[in-house]
């Protein structure tokens, strides 16, 4: 029996040696010392052996099983450590190498109009109302004064998708869906993107963005407007810049006007930017027109108000002095670093 237990350490140990992974170990450990393993046919065979020596080769079949438990544990810690060494080896980590650079983006030079616009209005206690860029043929023209033979309308036309639905040409949509809510006073602008069919140019492109805004209140006047548009034109382009209302003529509003802003390059004496003008024209502006009020359903008797709309990608243009408006559109990385 010694003899036997003899055979099994030495192979036990032979197999130890020759192991070269963790799972050969572990091989080894279930093969002598698991359920089925050698060590526990010897303990199962313990009936063949005479009563008085059974505790002492129950001793020695423990003392080979403590043993070859030792050395056993032993090869795996080694292992263990040989193979965590030789992972430090392949994932060193040189510091002194240079750092990837990061390239860390910023927001687009429209968003940054966009967003300076929206806090001057919310400043002056505006709300910003998004809305969809696809309405109802009546939403975007009927509601506002535009009806279906109306001139204005081929100049804006633009995308259908069926015959009474399309991809809207102003935000203006968004604020008769805000008169119809019938919920008064409206202190409004409403940003987004349109779509016109015009062909692809510097100052052209078939989908833009536009700001408009919708003031409706008891008692608000033309006076309103210019003060409130002369007020926002000094905090976009700077304390000194005036303001100057040339009529015009919009379906939605009456009176119409455009405004022109003092040149804020050379003040107004005239130069190179505003091509000699001194002014450069900056939105459309008016008093909404007492049927569209009507339409909306409020009562031009009790209210009025006044409105306006302006080119986001216009400001930008101006803002940082671009001459191309496709430029803002190409995204091309060495352009919109710059600002
Ligand atoms: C421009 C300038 C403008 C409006 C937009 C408006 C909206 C409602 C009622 C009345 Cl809900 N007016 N918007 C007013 C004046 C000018 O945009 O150049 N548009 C073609």
């Amino acid at each position: 029996m010694r003899e036997k237990l003899e055979q099994i350490k030495a192979e036990a140990l032979r197999q130890i040696e020759a192991s070269d992974a963790l799972e050969k170990l572990n091989e080894v450990r279930v093969n002598f010392l698991g359920k089925k393993g050698e060590l526990t046919a010897v303990l199962k065979g313990m009936k063949d052996v005479l009563p008085e020596e059974r505790p002492k080769v129950g001793q020695l079949v423990n003392e080979t099983r403590a043993e070859i438990e030792k050395i056993l544990e032993e090869s795996i810690r080694k292992m263990e450590q040989a193979v965590r060494e030789a992972k430090m080896k392949t994932e060193v980590i040189d510091v002194t190498l240079p750092a990837r650079k990061n390239n860390v983006g910023h927001r687009h030079p429209s968003t940054i109009a966009l967003e300076e616009v929206e806090r001057i209005f919310i400043g002056m206690g505006y709300e910003v109302v998004e809305g969809p860029e696809v309405e109802k043929d009546y939403y975007n023209f009927e509601a506002l004064n535009i009806p279906a033979d109306h001139p204005a309308k081929d100049e804006q036309d633009t995308f259908y998708i069926t015959g009474d639905i399309l991809l809207r040409t102003q935000t203006s949509s968004t604020q008769v869906h805000e008169m119809e809510k019938g919920q008064l006073p409206i202190r409004m602008i409403a940003p987004g993107r349109v779509f016109r069919s015009d062909e692809v140019d510097a100052t052209h492109s078939p989908s833009f963005h536009q700001i408009e805004g919708l003031v409706i209140d008891k008692n608000i006047t033309l006076a309103d407007l210019k003060g409130t548009l002369a007020e926002f034109a000094r905090e976009l382009f700077g304390e000194s810049t005036k303001v100057k209302f040339r009529p015009h003529h919009f379906p939605f509003t009456e009176p119409s006007a455009e405004m022109d802003v003092t040149c804020f390059k050379c003040g107004g004496k005239g130069c190179r930017f505003c091509k000699g003008e001194g002014w450069i024209e900056i939105l459309g502006c008016g008093m909404v027109h007492p049927h569209v009020l009507e339409m909306s359903g409020i009562d031009p008797e009790k209210y009025s108000g006044f409105a306006f709309g302006v080119g986001l990608e216009r400001i930008a243009l101006l803002k940082y002095e671009i001459d191309d408006m496709r430029l803002l559109y190409e995204n091309d990385i060495r352009f919109l670093k710059q600002f």
